[in-house]
């Protein structure tokens, strides 16, 4: 049984994951059941409600809003499709937002009714809709009645020319709009990288939001290829030696530090590294210092060797220098 502590994370998790965002792409809107016919004089339509009456909840998802389509007829025109949010709840009236520039959708002359299709690339939140503004003397076929003298408004209604601006919110009525249901609706895509381009048909890159055109392909790393060498040292028997060795990429990129082994003679009594050696470059050197105290012996052959996960060319990945003491009592 869940706890009460374990419950509520539990509970606000599941909330987060109902967060819509379109995983493939998606049709919302009138889903042309009728047949349009023409609605009067100029107006502006918006659906909020589907054809069994229920409340329409407009786009599904977020994403991106690829094209709209409308089913129209009539004498040849345009109309202008809207992109709407809504700001209030569904009552007498409705809240709507203007989100996007609207888009001209051409009407060729038709006795019947046909779909027009023009793509678009709007943004778009869950509960976003579009709206249909038909001028003036245009007699379009562009709504009809889902049920014939059904007491529900199908839709938001607001009288005469569209004239706003984008960020604009307008009041439309839906006591006044009856059974009438704008013929457009909309297909809207997923926007993963929200870079504004549909996912789909728009974006080839949904994983980068600086890309629309194919991604890149990284090149195939080439495997990191030590050499190592001993430095060449003069110095006079001492009590301790320290030599320098340098080691060089002439491969490709070291995804790990770079392991240094001394292998000596038992006669060494303490080995001491002055620098470590965690990642060097395609073509780099870096050098560094091995320092060896005798025990017993005036000399001895030290000999180091490097290696990094990933390469195979091992052949040369060890040097030896000959180093001499001088043993104090
Ligand atoms: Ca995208
Ligand atoms: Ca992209
Ligand atoms: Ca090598």
């Amino acid at each position: 049984m869940l706890t009460k502590r374990l419950f509520l994370p539990l509970v606000l998790l599941l909330l987060l994951a109902l967060v819509p965002s379109a995983t493939a792409a998606t049709t919302f809107g009138d889903p042309f059941t009728g047949t349009p016919a023409d609605f009067g004089t100029d107006f502006v339509l918006v659906q909020v409600r589907n054809p069994d009456a229920s409340e329409f909840a407009g786009s599904p998802a977020s994403g991106v809003i690829t094209s709209v389509t409308v089913k129209v007829g009539g004498p040849a025109s345009s109309v202008q499709a809207l992109f709407l949010r809504p700001t209030t709840p569904l009552g007498a009236t409705i809240s709507l937002q203007k989100t996007a520039a609207n888009v001209t959708i051409p009407v060729t002359a038709d006795a019947g009714t046909h779909l027009e299709t023009v793509n678009t690339r709007v943004s778009a939140q869950p509960g976003d809709r579009i709206g249909l503004s038909v001028p003036a003397g245009t007699m379009a076929f562009t709504s009809y009645s889902p049920v014939p003298g059904s007491p529900s408004n199908f839709c938001g209604y607001i009288s005469g020319l569209d004239s706003q601006v984008v960020g604009d919110t307008a009041v439309f009525t839906t006591s006044a709009c009856n059974e009438n249901m704008p013929a457009v609706r909309a297909t809207i895509e997923p926007d993963a990288d929200l870079d504004g381009y549909g996912d789909e048909t728009q974006d080839l890159c949904p994983s980068d939001a600086a890309r629309q055109s194919a991604c890149l392909v990284a090149p195939p790393l080439a495997p990191p290829n030590l050499v190592i060498s001993a430095v060449k040292s003069s110095a006079k028997p001492r009590s301790s030696a320290t030599r320098r060795f340098t080691v060089t990429n002439i491969g490709g990129r070291i995804a790990a530090p770079v392991k240094i082994k001394v292998v000596s003679s038992k006669k060494v009594k303490r080995i001491k590294f002055v620098k470590s050696l965690l990642s060097l470059a395609p073509g780099a050197s870096v050098g560094f210092k091995v320092k060896v105290t005798p025990k017993t012996a005036t000399s001895t052959r030290l000999t180091v060797s490097v290696s990094t996960p990933g390469e195979s060319a091992t052949a040369d990945n060890s040097a030896s220098a000959r180093v001499k003491f001088k043993l104090t009592k």
